[in-house]
């Protein structure tokens, strides 16, 4: 290389160096972070905090669950930055409980000699620590990186509304405990704190119960489109909901009904009033193929179609009752969660005058195990326990009527945040009954603002439901729930005022990286193509 090229060479690469790379990371101020959700307040520091090995913590209070964000925190700086987080005195992350402040609610402060957390509660102690996880390169969820530094500042940050939830409909396709646990880890990190699991449905019973066996060995036999389907033990069960109470997440059963129900019409014919199912989608039950004794000339073919609406259970005679009792009272026995969710949808060959006594009797059984009962919307048109929810999907009306009664509700529009519909389209699998939900009609709506009438102290919280007629696997959950489960926690999350989709959207970039370096099948949507 002769001397001009060589000069030409070095001066461009100071002329980089000054004006042409992209900011590092490091580099950023705390407030150009792309934390989802948004938090409450953020206020800029100097300098940065580096972690390093010996950075340790130390403790000053106790609180209920402590150990789990503890845990999660020292096993993710570990896995992401090879070091060993030890409680130590003069350690450099000082955590402070404080039973004063909001439930969930924390406080950062992080300036280059340490970090003080202050946490409400473990709950809030773990969100403090999934946001720091947020502050560190996408690389360290690799497990590689170089460098952990994250930028000077405070952060005060607390949740809008109490229930954040996700829906897992496990009846049309069974999924197996470690995908159920793998969304439990993914939705966690975006603060949600519910995990609704719909148990029963046309297609599948998928939860054992001991004293009606074959709910689950004719029941749980098949799903959407054949195949074998499958069921949870109640050991499976419990496995499941205390990996989500690990994360935070609080597990909401749901046993549909009356409608929704030939699963259980096909287990044991003395429920079914003779309903007449689909032309297609039927299949005649092998009793012997499933080991199960004798005849039941009443119980209705298995079913594997899609349509819904045409299933009752027989409202009318006292054994219905007793069954649902059983139902209730063993599910509610393994779920330590306050709630118990009773369906009550599209139960349309279901006459108005049984279905309102059946929902008021279904709800008094859930009082009479302890837990407190959620149902879709539809549930208002009978007269609701002080403390029932309604969970609206369709009808304003109805959520009108809850209202009325004075009864709280989990706002979930099938048209803004319905996760089986599809994003536009060219999307492969998905519904569009609802809609198309982009990204940005999936993030630009307000809990307050969809029923007139109905303001913030009326509602619970919001859900993101992802029925499965059309997701058969994990890679199918995925590309449904992502991105759009993080606008469900933003909007859970963060008040209004702070909510704007351009900058919500230039987040989410950043947060694509992530998900690409944690092999995350998620939707690319053209709205986040520069
Ligand atoms: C309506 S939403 C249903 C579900 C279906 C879904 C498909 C609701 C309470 N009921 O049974 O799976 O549409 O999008």
């Amino acid at each position: 290389m002769n001397g001009l090229k060589f000069f030409l060479a070095m001066a461009s690469l100071c002329m980089v160096g000054f004006i042409g790379l992209p900011k590092d990371k490091e580099e950023l101020k705390l407030s150009e972070h792309s934390i989802i959700p948004k938090p409450l307040e953020v206020t800029e520091g100097e300098g940065v905090f580096t972690f390093k090995e010996g950075t340790g913590y130390q403790l000053i209070g106790e609180a209920d669950d402590l150990n789990y964000a503890l845990d999660f925190f020292k096993d993710f700086a570990q896995k992401s930055m090879g070091i060993k987080l030890d409680q130590k005195e003069n350690g450099k992350i000082q955590i402070s409980m404080d039973d004063s402040r909001a439930a969930e609610s924390y406080e950062l402060n992080i300036n280059p000699n340490g970090i003080k957390v202050t946490a409400a509660d473990g709950q809030g102690l773990f969100y403090a620590f999934q946001t720091i996880r947020q502050l560190l390169p996408a690389d360290a969820e690799k497990g590689r990186g170089n460098g952990f530094s994250i930028p000077a500042g405070k952060i005060n940050d607390k949740p809008e509304y109490e229930y954040r939830g996700v829906m897992l409909d496990v009846s049309r396709h069974f999924f197996p405990v470690e995908d159920v646990k793998s969304l439990i880890d993914q939705v966690a990190k975006y603060k949600v704190n519910k995990l609704h699991l719909h148990l029963s449905d046309d297609q599948g019973w998928r939860i054992e119960i001991k004293s009606w066996p074959n709910l689950t060995k004719i029941g749980g036999s098949t799903q959407v489109g054949g195949g074998d389907g499958g069921y949870y033990t109640q050991e499976d069960y419990k496995d499941i909901v205390a990996y989500a109470a690990s994360k935070f997440i609080t597990v909401i059963p749901e046993i549909d009904m009356p409608g929704h129900t030939n699963a259980v019409l096909a287990s044991y014919g003395e429920f079914n009033p003779g309903v007449e199912l689909p032309e297609t989608g039927r299949v005649p039950v092998d009793r012997k193929a499933l080991g199960v004794d004798g005849e039941d000339s009443n119980a209705s073919d298995l079913y594997t179609g899609i349509k819904v609406g045409f299933s009752t259970l027989d409202t009318k005679k006292e054994i219905t009752y007793e069954f649902i009792e059983d139902v209730i009272r063993e599910i509610a026995e393994i779920t330590p969660g306050p709630y118990f969710h009773i369906g009550g949808d599209e139960s349309l060959v279901t006459e108005l005058e049984d279905y309102k006594p059946f929902i008021e009797r279904a709800q008094a059984l859930v009082t009479k195990y302890g837990k407190t009962s959620i149902g879709w919307d539809e549930i208002a048109h009978a007269d609701l326990e002080e403390g029932t929810i309604a969970q609206f999907w369709a009808k304003e009306k109805n959520i009108k009527l809850a209202a009325d009664q004075g009864n709280k509700i989990i706002m979930s529009p099938s048209k803004h945040i319905y996760l089986d519909m599809k994003y536009d389209t060219t999307t492969r699998i998905g519904h569009t009954w609802a809609g198309l939900i982009e990204i940005d009609q999936s993030y630009n709506w307000n809990p307050t603002q969809l029923v007139e009438g109905v303001g913030k102290e009326l509602i619970l919280g919001v859900e993101a439901p992802l029925w499965t007629e059309s997701v058969e696997n994990r890679d199918d959950i995925e590309y449904m729930v992502f991105p759009r489960i993080t606008a469900l926690a933003e909007i859970g999350w963060t008040p209004q005022s702070l909510r704007k989709f351009d900058n919500y959207k230039n987040r989410l970039r950043t947060h694509m990286k992530r998900w690409d370096a944690m092999g995350i099948n998620y939707y690319k949507s053209p709205l986040l193509e520069k």
